[in-house]
């Protein structure tokens, strides 16, 4: 080896001011002398006594209450804590053997998790449940309020953060190595409320009860740069080489939160990470004499790991998501490199030790990081750390729409970080010499596949960045992946088809069946046995039985039990009354246009209308409840009118005795992952209703369809594999498919045709714009109105007959009962693929190339 070659250097950079002080805990290993001080110390048994014994513990040594004084949150926190302690031997025993034979591993790079509350899904990963249930009320105490006064972590938006949950779950369960990384948001997804109507976002301050699943290492301290500018300098061995002098630093602090698998003994790591001012940073102006200063300062500092940006696929610019993004990244790296790592390492090896997956394009900064760490800190010319660097990134678009593809102005990038725009530079020239040599001439692909765009001012395109370096690409569904192939990304698929595959999503069907549907999952088990939960393929197993009526009544009975369920949470949770007997019909997701709540709404204003103009008779309407759930980014205006336009519906269709036991719209405030977990299960028919060709996949569809609903819904997304799976019989499609929509915008698409030749529609939207929901004020309605039919960019009026049309259809299914549940089973039987193990098997045997179980 020549001494440029891969040796971390003890001071890794001219750049760096302080000696990360955690570099000592690599020192020697120290020999203990106790015999019990080596190695991990064992599981507490598994016992009510010693689960008894644990909880006490807990409760008076970790919250130094007695039983006869304790609150609620002191039993809750005691009993998230013994918990934790029979996952902790666990996660050390994993740690442990995963060191003495390391294997490449997955970093799982995410800016979002959206974890849902931890306590039952520990509790079924260490089959604790009905030990904990009988130990606690050998104690006096309710299982059941102790799991409520959980506080549930809503660190993500919504489908991309929930999918990184289920993958690290399934990634645990499988026993593979891997990572999560990602931020510790002190304050997570807001809170919604309504106020008159309206969407009031509050903060979210989940950790303001106590944090008891996260283990914080506040003495592991990583060193972030920012801003400042660049030098050359000459090296030792003549070299010209660069160094980045920072403007200000701050602190990575490493919190662990345990994955564990589904009882088999392997706790993999997610490690968020938290920022922290320097002290150096400080105290200089703290000595200066400025108090006040300093503390801002540190303020400063902090705010990066404050809050998550509650936008969900329309990107702002903002400097500080910039800032977020390359700081959980920049922490992930190095401590991957630094500390994962033997000391030895050769960088060289690089691409047999880890494959960073990019979840999204929100990590992508962590391309050019490496290319810095590589280039600056270990000294490799830019081709062979380029040569690594393209090896250990692969790239998971979630989108299609324009919008949402992240760009960051070139003025910001340099500002922030110098050294990184600079090396995009070189990455881009090098590319785009590529794409001159395999395609010569061709300068306009030349410019549509730069890295850096110039309009409408120059900014860095992140999705080309991803593509550009990546192993693979891959879209989230089948369809969308293609799209991604032949629109999005054509010219680069062009270049380098091999790179494109596709991995469909999936969800964990530990949480979103065995967890939250308790009464499904006994059935399940009482007919084939308990393995489906490790091995969803084994739901086929099902097929069978939605012949067998004993079977579908059993089912039936399911479904009641579940909307009994549901019907108590609400009534606890938002004084909600849902009323008995209904077709209980679901549309829960982020509010947004290419969704299309407003063609629900639309169906539901249909009904009603047709029943009060007396054109229907009531006594022939199927009585149909809806629920929706939906938050708006706060700056999203049509959204948050559109959450108004509901609430203004349901108030007075809910009140209109005309329609009582017919219709019924409920509109929970702030719909969570611990919501969905109650609602899902009690759905009949679940709306999947996105303009075709805009849902990358959507994976709530997956839920329900696993908990026997039938989906009504378009040609788009991962819908397409559910109909294909359950058959057509079994799934109500409906609306144009992507090529029609296309052929229709390329045609010139004009709403009001729809408008004026649909007399129902008509009816519907002159009820709205009336002002018959919302007092007489016709104002309040305006923005939506005028929207669909001067404007209607998801061509919700084109789709509007279909709709209506595949709507009637539901409602002659529902009338016969038997029929319906064997269609529901059928949903249950045949969409065992949408497991996120298999999505995660995909992903190991076409992308990541990692052993399992070793
Ligand atoms: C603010 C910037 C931004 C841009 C895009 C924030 C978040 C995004 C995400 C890509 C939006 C998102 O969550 N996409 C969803 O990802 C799910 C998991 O793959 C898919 O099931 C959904 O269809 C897709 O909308």
């Amino acid at each position: 080896m020549t001494e440029s070659q891969a040796v971390i250097s003890a001071q890794p950079a001219a750049s760096r001011g302080d000696t990360p002080s955690y570099l000592h805990e690599r020192g020697p290993s120290f020999a203990p002398k106790h015999p019990l001080a080596s190695g991990p110390v064992s599981t507490p048994p598994h016992t009510v006594d010693g689960f008894v014994k644990e909880f006490l513990r807990e409760l008076n040594y970790g919250q130094g209450v007695p039983l006869s004084r304790s609150s609620l949150n002191d039993q809750y926190l005691a009993l998230a804590r013994t918990v934790r302690g029979y996952l902790t031997a666990r996660w050390l025993q994993t740690a442990t053997r995963r060191r003495q034979k390391p294997h490449k591993m997955v970093g799982y790079l995410s800016a979002e998790y959206l974890l849902g509350r931890q306590l039952d899904n520990a509790l079924l990963a260490t089959d604790l449940t009905a030990i904990a249930d009988e130990a606690l009320k050998q104690c006096g105490i309710d299982l059941d309020a102790l799991r409520q006064a959980e506080i549930e972590p809503g660190l993500g938006n919504g489908g991309l953060g929930r999918l990184a949950a289920c993958f690290i779950d399934s990634l645990a369960t499988m026993d593979a190595p891997c990572v999560g990384y990602g931020l510790r948001y002190e304050y997570g997804i807001f809170k919604q409320t309504f106020v008159d109507g309206r969407q009031v976002e509050v903060p979210d301050n989940w950790l303001s009860m106590g944090g008891p699943w996260e283990i914080p290492h506040p003495e592991m301290e990583v060193p972030v740069h920012f801003g400042g500018h660049t030098e050359r300098y000459v090296g030792e061995d003549g070299r010209e080489r660069t160094r980045w002098i920072s403007g200000w630093d701050v602190l990575g602090i490493r919190y662990n939160y345990m994955v564990p698998g589904y009882q088999n003994g392997v706790v993999n790591t997610l490690r968020l990470w938290r920022a922290r001012a320097t002290r150096a940073f400080d105290l200089h102006i703290f000595n200066a004499g400025d108090y006040a200063e300093a503390v801002r300062s540190q303020t400063f500092a902090e705010n990066i790991s404050k809050v998550l940006y509650p936008e969900d696929s329309t990107p702002q610019g903002k400097e500080l998501r910039l800032q977020q993004q390359y700081f959980f990244v920049a922490c992930s790296i190095y401590d991957f490199l630094k500390h994962t790592q033997p000391t030895d390492l050769d960088v060289r090896d690089l691409p047999e030790r880890i494959i960073f997956q990019l979840n999204d394009t929100h990590p992508v900064i962590g391309i050019p990081e490496l290319m810095r760490l590589l280039m600056d800190d270990y000294d490799l010319p830019f081709d062979e750390a380029w040569a690594i660097t393209r090896q250990c990134f692969a790239y998971t678009c979630h989108t299609l729409l324009p919008e949402a593809l992240e760009v960051w102005s070139v003025s910001l990038m340099e500002r922030l970080l110098p050294r990184h725009m600079e090396i995009i530079y070189m990455i881009n020239e090098v590319f785009l010499e590529e794409v001159r040599e395999a395609f010569p001439g061709d300068e306009l692909r030349v410019r549509r596949m730069s890295i850096i765009g110039d309009h409408p001012e120059r900014s860095v395109r992140m999705a080309h960045l991803a593509t550009v370096a990546s192993v693979k690409v891959n879209g989230v569904a089948e369809l969308h992946s293609q799209l991604l192939r032949d629109k999005v990304l054509s010219d680069f698929s062009e270049m380098w088809p091999e790179k494109f595959t596709n991995v469909t999503n999936g969800v964990t069907p530990r949480r979103f069946v065995r967890q939250s549907n308790p009464n499904l999952s006994k059935l399940i088990t009482d007919t084939i046995g308990v393995g489906w939960v490790a091995n969803l393929d084994r739901l086929r197993e099902l097929e069978v039985y939605a012949e067998d009526e004993e079977f579908r009544a059993k089912f039936r009975e399911v479904k009641a039990l579940n909307k009994e369920r549901i019907t108590a949470v609400l009534k606890r949770r938002d004084g909600i009354e849902l009323p008995q007997g209904h077709l209980l019909d679901v549309m829960v997701k982020r509010l947004h246009e290419y969704k299309r709540q407003t063609l629900k709404l639309l169906h539901m204003v249909t009904l009603y209308e047709g029943i009060i103009s007396g054109e229907v008779d009531a006594a022939t309407v199927t009585p149909r409840t809806v629920v929706f759930g939906a938050k708006a980014a706060p700056g999203y205006r049509m959204a948050k009118e559109t959450i108004f336009l509901i609430n203004s519906v349901a108030k007075v269709i809910n009140n209109d005795p005309r329609v009582e036991g017919k219709l019924f719209i409920a509109f929970p405030a702030n719909y969570n992952v611990t919501l969905a977990e109650r609602l899902i299960p009690a759905a009949d028919l679940s709306e999947q209703i996105s303009l075709a060709g805009k849902e990358a996949s959507g994976t709530g569809n997956m839920k329900f369809a696993l908990n026997g609903a039938l989906t009504i819904g378009t040609d788009d997304g991962a819908n397409v594999e559910i109909r294909q799976l359950v058959g057509d019989d079994n799934f109500f499609l409906f609306g144009m498919d992507e090529p029609a929509v296309a052929e229709l915008q390329a045609k010139g698409y004009q709403p009001t045709a729809y408008y004026e030749s649909n007399e129902r529609l008509r009816r519907a939207i002159n009820l709205i714009d009336s002002g018959h929901f919302t007092d007489g004020n016709r104002e309040a309605v305006s923005t939506v109105i005028g929207d669909l039919l001067y404007n209607d960019r998801f061509l919700v009026l084109a789709d509007y007959q279909s709709y209506i049309d595949a709507q009637a259809k539901v409602e002659a299914a529902y009338a016969d009962q038997e029929a319906w549940s064997r269609s529901a089973i059928l949903n249950v039987a045949r969409t065992g693929f949408f497991s996120s193990d298999r999505s995660m098997r995909d992903y190991i045997d076409r992308i990541w190339h990692i052993k399992t179980g070793s």
